[in-house]
């Protein structure tokens, strides 16, 4: 055992509550595998205090001021984070731009509707201003999304912890394989899910994010004309509610790569627990919506999540689980200057 991973080992034994000492030495590998792979632990609050201490003050009032002036923003915020930490983990590698042609994540098809990006270079370049060279694109999308869902409570909803660093590399061909399909059943979003160390109550919890924003016609065509080939519907949808999507989505008039429907249809601005009891009654819009009623556990957080204060509290707990994917800290990645590009 070279000398680091005895510190690291030696630390981590000292660190741990002394009832679980034996049973934790004995996978001394795994621990050592976690320490060195997985930054999370090394996340925390209130990381700029000193080397930036406005940094979050920054991120807040840009937020704000945009999502105050478009309600919509905060759902596309939301969602890029999503983004960008089931791909490579969350290093901002959703926010570069394509160099020489290479597509890179933000080319991939389910970016299609990504959107947002701007928001993000403007705090960036306050950010820059401010303190250069000193806070992650990853973390100011981490702190952004927090800060856009929290805007319509006037008060911050859930603690991010910070430190992350960027990456250097986004790939598109890496996106299809690592973001859920709208089609996806219980199966494959359990598994995603857990690829990124989240289980079913995150994964129910994290759906809740439906609850504001919209999605293209495109995605739900199938659903909603030609579910198994035949011309047919999905005979789990509510029928009203086909009927409603229906008209907003036939094509002819509608173009369904451009027309959206709302997924919690009348509070879709609204962060609230609406989307579950919506859910419940069979008017989940996407089928990994609907999927979620088809397991006893995660049925079981569909129905507790109708109550808001739960939703919430297993929310943020969720998000911040979301937001420990992969993450580069120390001196793993760097501090891009731009988001949009590597240093
Ligand atoms: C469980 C697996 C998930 C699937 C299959 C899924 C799928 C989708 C799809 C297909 C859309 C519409 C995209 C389009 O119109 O092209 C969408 C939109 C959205 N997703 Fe998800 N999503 C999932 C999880 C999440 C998570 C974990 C979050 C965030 C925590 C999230 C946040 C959003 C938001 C806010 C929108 C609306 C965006 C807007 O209004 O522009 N989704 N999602
Ligand atoms: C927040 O925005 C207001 C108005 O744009 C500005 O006066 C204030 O200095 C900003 N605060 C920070 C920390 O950026
Ligand atoms: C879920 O979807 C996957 C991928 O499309 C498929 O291979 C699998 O058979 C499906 N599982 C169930 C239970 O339908
Ligand atoms: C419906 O799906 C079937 C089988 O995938 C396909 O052959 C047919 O063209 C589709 N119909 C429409 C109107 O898209
Ligand atoms: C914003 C962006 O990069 N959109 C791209 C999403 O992916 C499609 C297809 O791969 C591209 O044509 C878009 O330019």
């Amino acid at each position: 055992m070279n000398r680091s991973s005895f510190l690291v080992v030696f630390i981590t034994v000292l660190l741990l509550p002394i009832s679980t000492v034996p049973a934790r030495t004995r996978q001394g590998k795994h621990v050592h595998h976690v320490n060195k792979n997985n930054g999370a632990g090394k996340l925390k609050l209130k990381f700029y205090q000193k080397s930036c201490p406005l940094a979050d003050a920054i991120v807040r009032n840009i937020t704000w001021s945009r999502v105050k002036a478009d309600r919509t923003l905060a759902a596309k915020i939301l969602r890029l984070q999503f983004h960008d930490c089931f791909v490579r983990g969350c290093d901002a590698s959703i926010l570069l731009d394509s160099v020489n042609g290479e597509a890179v994540e933000k080319n991939a098809i389910p970016n299609h509707s990504l959107s947002g990006y701007n928001v993000i270079d403007e705090i960036k370049s306050e950010l820059e201003e401010k303190c250069p060279e000193t806070v992650s694109c990853a973390d100011n999308l981490a702190l952004a999304a927090r800060d856009a869902v929290s805007y319509q409570f006037g008060k911050t909803l859930w603690k991010v912890f910070t430190g992350r660093r960027d990456g250097r590399v986004s790939s598109a061909s890496e996106v299809l394989s690592k973001i859920p399909g709208g089609a996806s059943n219980f199966t494959t979003l359990q598994k995603q899910f857990s690829d990124n160390g989240l289980d079913v109550p995150d994964l129910v919890a994290l759906s809740g994010a439906h609850t504001i924003g919209v999605a293209r016609c495109v995605v739900i065509s199938r659903r909603l004309f030609n579910f198994t080939g035949k011309g047919d519907t999905d005979p789990s949808l509510d029928p009203g509610y086909v009927k409603e999507l229906k008209e907003k989505c036939a094509n002819p008039p509608h173009n369904p790569t451009t027309t959206v429907v709302e997924f919690d249809p009348k509070s879709s601005l609204s962060f609230d627990s609406h989307y579950f009891v919506a859910l419940s009654k069979h008017q989940g819009l996407l089928q990994s919506d609907a999927t979620l009623l088809t397991n006893p556990t995660s049925a079981s957080y569909v129905k507790a999540f109708q109550n808001f204060e739960d939703f919430m509290a297993q929310f943020g707990e969720s998000m911040k689980k979301m937001g420990n994917i992969g993450v580069l800290t120390q001196n793993q990645g760097e501090i891009r200057k731009n988001c949009r590009v590597v240093n």
